[in-house]
Protein backbone atom coordinates (compact mmCIF):
# COMPACT_ATOMS: atom_id res chain seq x y z
CA UNK A 1 0.00 0.00 0.00
CA UNK A 2 1.81 3.23 -0.67
CA UNK A 3 1.85 5.90 2.17
CA UNK A 4 0.63 8.89 1.30
CA UNK A 5 1.68 12.03 3.05
CA UNK A 6 -0.40 15.50 4.16
CA UNK A 7 0.39 16.91 0.62
CA UNK A 8 -0.36 14.06 -1.96
CA UNK A 9 -3.56 14.52 -3.86
CA UNK A 10 -5.05 11.09 -3.98
CA UNK A 11 -8.24 10.76 -6.43
CA UNK A 12 -10.82 8.11 -5.70
CA UNK A 13 -10.02 6.03 -8.66
CA UNK A 14 -5.78 5.55 -7.37
CA UNK A 15 -7.70 4.95 -3.82
CA UNK A 16 -9.82 1.96 -5.25
CA UNK A 17 -7.03 0.88 -7.41
CA UNK A 18 -4.51 0.83 -4.27
CA UNK A 19 -7.01 -0.47 -1.76
CA UNK A 20 -8.03 -3.48 -4.96
CA UNK A 21 -4.17 -4.35 -5.16
CA UNK A 22 -4.19 -5.61 -0.99
CA UNK A 23 -6.40 -8.67 -2.11
CA UNK A 24 -3.92 -10.25 -5.28
CA UNK A 25 -7.76 -12.49 -5.29
CA UNK A 26 -9.58 -9.35 -6.29
CA UNK A 27 -11.12 -9.55 -9.92
CA UNK A 28 -11.35 -5.69 -10.22
CA UNK A 29 -15.38 -5.98 -10.90
CA UNK A 30 -15.92 -4.09 -7.26
CA UNK A 31 -13.76 -1.22 -7.74
CA UNK A 32 -15.38 -0.95 -11.76
CA UNK A 33 -19.36 -0.54 -9.62
CA UNK A 34 -17.59 1.71 -7.12
CA UNK A 35 -16.05 3.88 -10.14
CA UNK A 36 -19.46 3.64 -11.42
CA UNK A 37 -21.22 4.61 -8.72
CA UNK A 38 -18.92 8.09 -8.11
CA UNK A 39 -19.51 8.93 -11.89
CA UNK A 40 -23.27 8.63 -11.68
CA UNK A 41 -23.16 10.66 -8.57
CA UNK A 42 -21.32 13.34 -10.13
CA UNK A 43 -24.05 13.39 -12.67
CA UNK A 44 -26.84 13.53 -9.95
CA UNK A 45 -24.50 16.32 -7.99
CA UNK A 46 -25.12 18.43 -11.29
CA UNK A 47 -28.67 18.04 -11.34
CA UNK A 48 -29.13 18.66 -7.83
CA UNK A 49 -26.98 21.98 -8.13
CA UNK A 50 -29.33 23.26 -10.96
CA UNK A 51 -32.61 22.52 -8.63
CA UNK A 52 -33.46 25.93 -7.53
CA UNK A 53 -33.38 26.80 -11.56
CA UNK A 54 -36.22 24.56 -12.27
CA UNK A 55 -38.87 27.58 -11.91
CA UNK A 56 -36.44 29.31 -14.49
CA UNK A 57 -35.59 25.93 -16.65
CA UNK A 58 -38.85 24.46 -16.84
CA UNK A 59 -40.90 22.77 -13.65
CA UNK A 60 -41.34 19.64 -12.89
CA UNK A 61 -44.60 18.44 -14.87
CA UNK A 62 -43.83 21.34 -17.91
CA UNK A 63 -42.17 20.76 -21.22
CA UNK A 64 -38.81 21.85 -21.30
CA UNK A 65 -37.72 23.86 -25.03
CA UNK A 66 -36.77 19.94 -26.27
CA UNK A 67 -40.59 19.62 -25.78
CA UNK A 68 -39.31 16.62 -23.26
CA UNK A 69 -41.62 16.45 -20.45
CA UNK A 70 -39.67 17.25 -17.41
CA UNK A 71 -38.78 14.75 -14.42
CA UNK A 72 -38.72 14.72 -10.62
CA UNK A 73 -34.92 14.31 -9.29
CA UNK A 74 -35.47 11.20 -7.69
CA UNK A 75 -36.26 9.72 -10.70
CA UNK A 76 -33.67 11.17 -13.07
CA UNK A 77 -31.18 10.30 -10.13
CA UNK A 78 -32.71 6.84 -10.08
CA UNK A 79 -32.49 6.92 -14.33
CA UNK A 80 -28.84 7.81 -14.22
CA UNK A 81 -27.71 5.17 -11.77
CA UNK A 82 -29.51 2.66 -13.46
CA UNK A 83 -27.75 3.81 -16.65
CA UNK A 84 -24.37 4.11 -15.41
CA UNK A 85 -24.54 0.78 -14.05
CA UNK A 86 -26.51 -2.01 -16.21
CA UNK A 87 -24.28 -2.50 -18.72
CA UNK A 88 -20.62 -3.21 -17.28
CA UNK A 89 -20.87 -6.78 -16.78
CA UNK A 90 -20.70 -6.49 -13.36
CA UNK A 91 -23.82 -6.91 -12.01
CA UNK A 92 -26.92 -9.42 -12.30
CA UNK A 93 -29.70 -7.29 -10.66
CA UNK A 94 -30.37 -4.06 -9.14
CA UNK A 95 -33.03 -2.58 -6.75
CA UNK A 96 -34.57 0.71 -6.04
CA UNK A 97 -36.23 2.53 -3.68
CA UNK A 98 -37.82 4.25 -7.04
CA UNK A 99 -38.95 0.86 -8.24
CA UNK A 100 -41.39 -1.94 -6.97
CA UNK A 101 -39.96 -4.51 -8.23
CA UNK A 102 -36.42 -6.38 -8.81
CA UNK A 103 -34.68 -4.33 -11.82
CA UNK A 104 -32.98 -6.65 -14.34
CA UNK A 105 -30.22 -6.05 -16.64
CA UNK A 106 -31.11 -5.90 -20.24
CA UNK A 107 -30.50 -8.79 -22.37
CA UNK A 108 -27.92 -7.28 -24.21
CA UNK A 109 -25.77 -6.87 -21.52
CA UNK A 110 -23.41 -9.24 -19.75
CA UNK A 111 -23.94 -10.31 -16.16
CA UNK A 112 -21.93 -9.84 -12.86
CA UNK A 113 -21.72 -11.93 -9.84
CA UNK A 114 -22.95 -8.63 -7.80
CA UNK A 115 -26.19 -7.12 -6.99
CA UNK A 116 -26.87 -3.07 -6.19
CA UNK A 117 -29.32 -1.52 -3.99
CA UNK A 118 -29.69 1.93 -3.71
CA UNK A 119 -31.78 4.50 -2.34
CA UNK A 120 -31.25 7.26 -5.44
CA UNK A 121 -32.46 11.10 -3.74
CA UNK A 122 -33.11 10.30 0.19
CA UNK A 123 -34.63 13.21 1.49
CA UNK A 124 -35.79 14.57 -1.76
CA UNK A 125 -38.74 16.64 0.06
CA UNK A 126 -35.83 19.06 1.05
CA UNK A 127 -34.55 19.83 -2.31
CA UNK A 128 -37.24 22.21 -2.94
CA UNK A 129 -36.01 24.05 0.05
CA UNK A 130 -32.46 23.69 -0.71
CA UNK A 131 -31.47 21.34 1.74
CA UNK A 132 -28.96 18.59 1.58
CA UNK A 133 -30.10 15.21 0.27
CA UNK A 134 -28.06 12.12 -0.27
CA UNK A 135 -27.68 8.83 -2.53
CA UNK A 136 -27.18 5.70 -0.37
CA UNK A 137 -26.22 2.27 -2.23
CA UNK A 138 -25.43 -1.27 -1.00
CA UNK A 139 -23.36 -3.61 -3.08
CA UNK A 140 -23.79 -7.36 -2.78
CA UNK A 141 -22.69 -10.65 -4.04
CA UNK A 142 -25.27 -13.13 -5.79
CA UNK A 143 -25.85 -16.74 -4.03
CA UNK A 144 -28.18 -18.10 -6.41
CA UNK A 145 -27.13 -19.92 -9.14
CA UNK A 146 -28.32 -19.28 -12.60
CA UNK A 147 -26.90 -16.31 -14.95
CA UNK A 148 -29.40 -13.08 -13.30
CA UNK A 149 -30.07 -11.95 -10.15
CA UNK A 150 -33.13 -13.11 -7.98
CA UNK A 151 -35.38 -11.86 -5.34
CA UNK A 152 -33.61 -14.42 -3.07
CA UNK A 153 -30.17 -12.70 -3.85
CA UNK A 154 -31.05 -9.17 -2.98
CA UNK A 155 -32.86 -10.13 0.14
CA UNK A 156 -29.71 -10.87 2.44
CA UNK A 157 -28.66 -9.68 5.63
CA UNK A 158 -26.74 -6.67 6.17
CA UNK A 159 -23.74 -8.62 7.43
CA UNK A 160 -23.08 -9.87 3.96
CA UNK A 161 -22.77 -6.80 2.21
CA UNK A 162 -19.57 -6.55 0.11
CA UNK A 163 -19.37 -2.27 -0.17
CA UNK A 164 -21.89 0.16 1.10
CA UNK A 165 -21.78 3.98 1.02
CA UNK A 166 -23.32 7.29 0.64
CA UNK A 167 -22.87 10.53 -1.13
CA UNK A 168 -24.12 13.98 0.38
CA UNK A 169 -24.78 16.85 -1.71
CA UNK A 170 -24.15 19.34 0.22
CA UNK A 171 -22.16 22.28 0.65
CA UNK A 172 -19.63 20.27 -1.02
CA UNK A 173 -20.51 16.86 -2.63
CA UNK A 174 -18.94 14.08 -0.69
CA UNK A 175 -18.64 10.16 -1.22
CA UNK A 176 -18.11 7.50 1.66
CA UNK A 177 -17.67 4.38 0.89
CA UNK A 178 -16.20 0.98 2.92
CA UNK A 179 -15.32 -2.70 1.50
CA UNK A 180 -15.38 -3.80 4.87
CA UNK A 181 -11.90 -2.72 5.55
CA UNK A 182 -12.53 0.60 7.01
CA UNK A 183 -14.63 3.90 6.27
CA UNK A 184 -13.04 6.51 3.56
CA UNK A 185 -14.78 9.97 2.57
CA UNK A 186 -13.98 12.13 -0.81
CA UNK A 187 -14.70 15.07 -1.61
CA UNK A 188 -15.78 16.52 -5.20
CA UNK A 189 -12.99 19.16 -6.30
CA UNK A 190 -15.73 20.61 -8.61
CA UNK A 191 -12.82 22.67 -10.74
CA UNK A 192 -11.72 19.26 -11.75
CA UNK A 193 -14.58 17.24 -11.60
CA UNK A 194 -12.94 14.74 -9.26
CA UNK A 195 -13.32 12.80 -5.89
CA UNK A 196 -10.55 13.29 -3.54
CA UNK A 197 -9.30 12.01 -0.83
CA UNK A 198 -10.72 14.31 2.34
CA UNK A 199 -11.84 11.97 5.38
CA UNK A 200 -9.03 8.62 5.71
CA UNK A 201 -10.10 6.27 8.05
CA UNK A 202 -13.06 7.77 9.63
CA UNK A 203 -14.12 7.27 12.58
CA UNK A 204 -17.19 7.60 14.97
CA UNK A 205 -16.79 8.65 18.50
CA UNK A 206 -17.60 6.77 21.28
CA UNK A 207 -20.00 8.93 22.87
CA UNK A 208 -22.24 11.52 20.69
CA UNK A 209 -22.79 15.04 20.78
CA UNK A 210 -25.61 15.06 18.35
CA UNK A 211 -29.14 13.31 18.83
CA UNK A 212 -31.35 13.35 15.82
CA UNK A 213 -34.97 12.67 15.99
CA UNK A 214 -38.16 13.47 14.85
CA UNK A 215 -40.16 14.34 18.02
CA UNK A 216 -43.12 15.22 16.31
CA UNK A 217 -44.38 11.88 16.77
CA UNK A 218 -43.56 11.68 20.77
CA UNK A 219 -47.62 11.35 21.08
CA UNK A 220 -47.18 8.06 19.03
CA UNK A 221 -44.11 6.44 20.37
CA UNK A 222 -44.07 3.54 22.92
CA UNK A 223 -43.52 4.73 26.64
CA UNK A 224 -39.79 3.13 26.89
CA UNK A 225 -38.82 5.08 23.42
CA UNK A 226 -39.85 8.51 25.39
CA UNK A 227 -38.14 7.40 27.99
CA UNK A 228 -35.44 6.56 26.24
CA UNK A 229 -35.98 10.39 24.15
CA UNK A 230 -36.14 11.44 28.12
CA UNK A 231 -32.48 10.03 28.92
CA UNK A 232 -30.75 11.66 25.96
CA UNK A 233 -31.97 15.21 26.24
CA UNK A 234 -30.80 14.74 29.68
CA UNK A 235 -33.88 14.79 31.24
CA UNK A 236 -33.66 11.69 33.64
CA UNK A 237 -30.75 12.77 35.11
CA UNK A 238 -28.70 10.29 34.60
CA UNK A 239 -26.84 11.44 31.30
CA UNK A 240 -25.89 15.22 29.96
CA UNK A 241 -28.32 16.57 27.47
CA UNK A 242 -27.49 15.56 23.74
CA UNK A 243 -27.86 18.98 21.05
CA UNK A 244 -31.10 17.83 19.12
CA UNK A 245 -30.22 18.40 15.31
CA UNK A 246 -32.82 16.89 12.70
CA UNK A 247 -32.14 17.32 8.75
CA UNK A 248 -34.70 15.22 7.33
CA UNK A 249 -32.23 13.72 5.34
CA UNK A 250 -31.06 10.60 6.48
CA UNK A 251 -27.10 10.58 4.83
CA UNK A 252 -27.22 14.58 5.99
CA UNK A 253 -28.36 13.24 9.95
CA UNK A 254 -25.63 10.60 9.88
CA UNK A 255 -23.11 12.18 8.39
CA UNK A 256 -22.74 15.15 10.81
CA UNK A 257 -22.91 12.29 13.76
CA UNK A 258 -20.82 9.95 11.74
CA UNK A 259 -18.17 13.24 12.12
CA UNK A 260 -19.44 14.63 15.58
CA UNK A 261 -20.59 11.40 17.46
CA UNK A 262 -24.27 11.05 17.73
CA UNK A 263 -27.49 9.09 17.51
CA UNK A 264 -29.85 9.01 14.63
CA UNK A 265 -33.05 7.85 15.83
CA UNK A 266 -36.59 6.67 13.32
CA UNK A 267 -38.08 4.46 16.28
CA UNK A 268 -41.33 2.59 15.37
CA UNK A 269 -44.66 4.53 16.53
CA UNK A 270 -48.36 3.16 17.06
CA UNK A 271 -48.65 4.73 13.74
CA UNK A 272 -45.25 2.88 11.98
CA UNK A 273 -45.11 0.01 14.07
CA UNK A 274 -41.57 -0.70 11.55
CA UNK A 275 -40.61 2.89 11.84
CA UNK A 276 -40.20 4.36 7.71
CA UNK A 277 -36.84 3.38 7.06
CA UNK A 278 -36.15 0.77 4.94
CA UNK A 279 -33.79 -1.90 5.93
CA UNK A 280 -32.14 -2.83 2.80
CA UNK A 281 -30.80 0.49 1.18
CA UNK A 282 -31.37 3.08 3.57
CA UNK A 283 -30.70 1.19 7.14
CA UNK A 284 -27.81 -1.36 5.79
CA UNK A 285 -25.68 -0.19 4.16
CA UNK A 286 -25.27 2.92 6.83
CA UNK A 287 -25.50 0.39 9.38
CA UNK A 288 -22.43 -1.01 7.71
CA UNK A 289 -20.10 2.07 7.17
CA UNK A 290 -21.17 2.74 10.72
CA UNK A 291 -19.74 -0.74 12.23
CA UNK A 292 -17.08 0.03 10.23
CA UNK A 293 -16.20 3.07 11.85
CA UNK A 294 -16.43 1.88 15.11
CA UNK A 295 -20.28 2.29 15.85
CA UNK A 296 -23.21 0.27 15.87
CA UNK A 297 -26.76 0.21 14.52
CA UNK A 298 -29.75 -1.98 16.06
CA UNK A 299 -33.91 -2.37 15.64
CA UNK A 300 -34.20 -1.33 18.77
CA UNK A 301 -33.67 -4.88 20.14
CA UNK A 302 -31.16 -6.41 17.51
CA UNK A 303 -28.30 -5.49 15.81
CA UNK A 304 -29.78 -4.27 11.97
CA UNK A 305 -26.84 -6.28 9.91
CA UNK A 306 -28.17 -9.83 11.39
CA UNK A 307 -32.09 -9.09 10.18
CA UNK A 308 -33.48 -11.51 7.46
CA UNK A 309 -35.10 -9.17 5.34
CA UNK A 310 -38.16 -11.03 3.89
CA UNK A 311 -39.51 -7.95 1.35
CA UNK A 312 -37.46 -5.80 -0.56
CA UNK A 313 -38.69 -2.60 0.50
CA UNK A 314 -39.65 -4.04 4.16
CA UNK A 315 -38.94 -1.00 6.74
CA UNK A 316 -37.11 -1.27 9.68
CA UNK A 317 -37.06 0.86 13.42
CA UNK A 318 -33.52 2.42 13.08
CA UNK A 319 -31.23 3.42 15.67
CA UNK A 320 -27.59 4.03 14.63
CA UNK A 321 -24.38 6.12 15.74
CA UNK A 322 -22.07 6.19 18.39
CA UNK A 323 -21.50 2.94 20.20
CA UNK A 324 -21.95 4.16 23.85
CA UNK A 325 -25.07 6.06 22.71
CA UNK A 326 -26.85 3.09 20.75
CA UNK A 327 -26.31 1.02 23.49
CA UNK A 328 -28.37 2.82 25.92
CA UNK A 329 -30.74 2.33 23.33
CA UNK A 330 -30.55 -1.27 23.75
CA UNK A 331 -30.36 -1.44 27.00
CA UNK A 332 -33.69 0.72 27.54
CA UNK A 333 -35.29 -1.15 25.01
CA UNK A 334 -34.39 -4.79 25.25
CA UNK A 335 -37.62 -6.86 26.01
CA UNK A 336 -39.63 -4.16 24.29
P1 LIG B 1 -38.20 11.85 1.86
O1 LIG B 1 -37.30 11.23 0.79
O2 LIG B 1 -39.66 11.58 1.64
O3 LIG B 1 -37.90 13.30 2.06
O4 LIG B 1 -37.87 11.06 3.22
C1 LIG B 1 -36.63 11.17 3.77
C2 LIG B 1 -36.39 10.07 4.76
O5 LIG B 1 -36.55 8.82 4.17
C3 LIG B 1 -35.03 10.19 5.43
O6 LIG B 1 -34.04 10.74 4.60
C4 LIG B 1 -35.30 11.06 6.63
O7 LIG B 1 -34.39 10.83 7.67
C5 LIG B 1 -36.70 10.67 7.02
O8 LIG B 1 -37.32 10.19 5.83
C6 LIG B 1 -37.49 11.82 7.56
O9 LIG B 1 -38.77 11.37 7.88
P2 LIG B 1 -39.75 12.24 8.82
O10 LIG B 1 -40.16 13.44 8.01
O11 LIG B 1 -40.91 11.33 9.13
O12 LIG B 1 -38.99 12.63 10.06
Amino acid sequence: MVKHTDTSVVTIDRYIIEQERRFPEATGELSGILYDLALASKMIANKVRLAGLVDILGAEGTENVQGEMQQKLDVIANDIIIKALDHGGRLCAMASEEREELIPIPDKFRRGKYLLLFDPLDGSSNIDVNVPVGTIFSVLRKVTTGEDGTLEDLLQPGYKQVAAGYVLYGASTMLVYSTGHGVHGFTLDPAIGEYLLSHPDMRIPEHGRYLSVNDAYEQNWTEPVRALMRRYRGLDGKREAMNVRYVGSLVADFHRNLLGGGLFAYPANTKSPNGKLRLLYECNPLAFICEQAGGAAITGTKRILDVLPTELHQRSPYFVGSKADVEIAAQMLANH
